[in-house]
């Protein structure tokens, strides 16, 4: 990894469009879906995925489901328990309540908090298919009480066998209702428009390949989506009494999501810059993903020496970075100025896969520097608003002649004189005739 000084650095954001070949194909899909439902969408299976899908075999049993646990180890169904209790507990302290107001003229005013109907989550095949993310994406929806959560996934994710057992035991303890064997666009187009055998979703989440996140672009309108992530993103701001070693492997933590994920240390410390860069090397020599995270530290990754602290804030500012690790003798001091960061990692003991795994918080975290207006996902992305308004007859009495002046200003009678029956009638004695 390249040390380098604060003026030398050059911040890159790359967001995937697709190119116009890919974004012709997944039109095609999505509307192909749109008009003939199931037929294209086991036509588009066999022809991406090999699988031969029909109405009866498209919906994973709860005997496949049980038959999963009996390919996991055990210690993995109780660390995912231990996980999902932890995210349970951190995501059931975001519930709103719904809140009405009783004014002293009688008026009413309001908002009644409900939950969706009905949510999918994508969890893609390869090499970024993780049952933790199953948790993180479905957990909150739960919590927020959405009575309807379905998951899609390709059909082998496991290899021959089929979706991957791991997938599988961690949906049924997230308490998904209902996995259907599908993947790719066809299948998120599929949760959007619905065919014979998949019920419509409102809204569509969890990470995908360029087909999906394009495909959630293009049904996006029709249903609600999640914002579409980018690859990982760690910076470390580190001054002289953090480990090298520790600083190191929590780099490389996120450099091995991707070649395209970004792992940057910001320290006033050259000599902390060096240390960190010599146990980089040192220690991507020993990782089975060496080759995927030597190409994200070489192309995305960054040793940024700084002033001061103070500086080195301002730097993580500008980079808004999906996970900031502060590891310095007072983190605590220096978390105020933080201004954009998804989350925050305090300590030296804060390793940053203790969030991606344990703690409770969300991992899904906005990236490319979204967390500049953007949030980590939660339980306010599956609940949704209505506004509740009761006018007593005396609030309107009092100000109706207001709502009819703006109505009036806007050129629409109708709207005034909606609000003018009732103040005239009123003046008559209050009988309708
Ligand atoms: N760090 C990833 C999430 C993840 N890590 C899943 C391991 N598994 C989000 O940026
Ligand atoms: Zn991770």
């Amino acid at each position: 990894m390249k040390v380098q000084s604060s003026r030398d650095f050059k911040l890159q954001r790359d967001v995937d469009y697709g190119t116009p070949e890919q974004n012709k194909a997944v039109k095609q899909i999505v509307a192909d879906i749109k008009q003939e439902g199931d037929a294209a969408l086991f036509r588009y299976t066999e022809k991406f995925d090999g699988a031969r899908l029909d109405r009866d075999n498209v919906r994973v049993t709860r005997e496949e489901l049980q038959a999963a646990y009996e390919h996991v180890e055990e210690s993995f169904v109780s660390a995912i328990r231990a996980a999902a209790d932890n995210i349970r507990a951190f995501h059931a302290r975001q519930k709103r309540n719904s809140w009405m107001d009783l004014q002293p003229d009688g008026t009413i005013l309001g908002q009644i908090i409900r939950p969706l109907q009905r949510v999918g989550v994508y969890v893609p095949g390869g090499k970024a298919s993780y049952p933790s993310s199953v948790l993180m994406n479905v957990i909150p929806a739960q919590i927020a009480g959405v009575p309807e959560i379905v998951m899609v996934t390709p059909p082998a994710t496991g290899g021959k066998e089929g979706i991957d057992p791991y997938i599988l035991v961690a949906a049924a303890e997230a308490g998904v209702n209902e996995i259907y064997r599908v993947g790719g666009a066809q299948a998120v187009a599929a949760l959007a428009f619905g065919t014979e055998s998949i019920a419509p979703v409102d809204k569509i989440c969890g990470p995908g390949n360029i087909y999906v996140a394009l495909a959630k672009r293009e049904v996006y309108g029709a249903v609600d989506i999640d914002s579409i992530a980018g690859p990982s993103e760690i910076v470390v701001l580190a001054d002289d009494t953090a480990e090298p070693a520790y600083i190191a492997a929590d780099l490389l933590s996120q450099a091995e999501h991707d070649e395209m994920a970004s792992a940057i240390l910001v320290t006033p410390s050259q000599r902390l810059a060096e240390a960190v860069a010599a146990e980089v090397e040192r220690q991507l020599r020993e990782l089975p993903r060496e080759a995927i995270a030597r190409a994200s530290v070489e192309n995305y990754g960054a040793i940024i020496v700084v002033e001061t602290l103070e500086e080195g804030i301002s730097v993580v500012n500008r980079l808004a970075p999906e996970h900031l690790e502060i590891v310095a003798q007072d983190p605590m001091a220096l978390t105020g100025a933080v201004r954009n960061a998804g989350a925050i990692f305090l300590g030296p003991y804060s390793s940053e896969p203790v969030g991606d795994y344990f703690a409770g918080p969300n991992h899904i975290i906005p990236t490319n520097g979204t967390a500049r207006f953007s949030s980590p996902v939660d339980v306010d992305d599956f609940i949704k608003k209505s506004s509740l308004i009761y006018y007593s007859k005396e609030a309107l009495l009092r100000d109706g002649k207001t709502i009819i002046e703006l109505a009036r200003r806007e050129g629409l009678e109708a709207h005034a004189r909606a609000v003018e029956i009732r103040l005239e009638n009123e003046a008559k004695g209050g009988e309708t005739d």
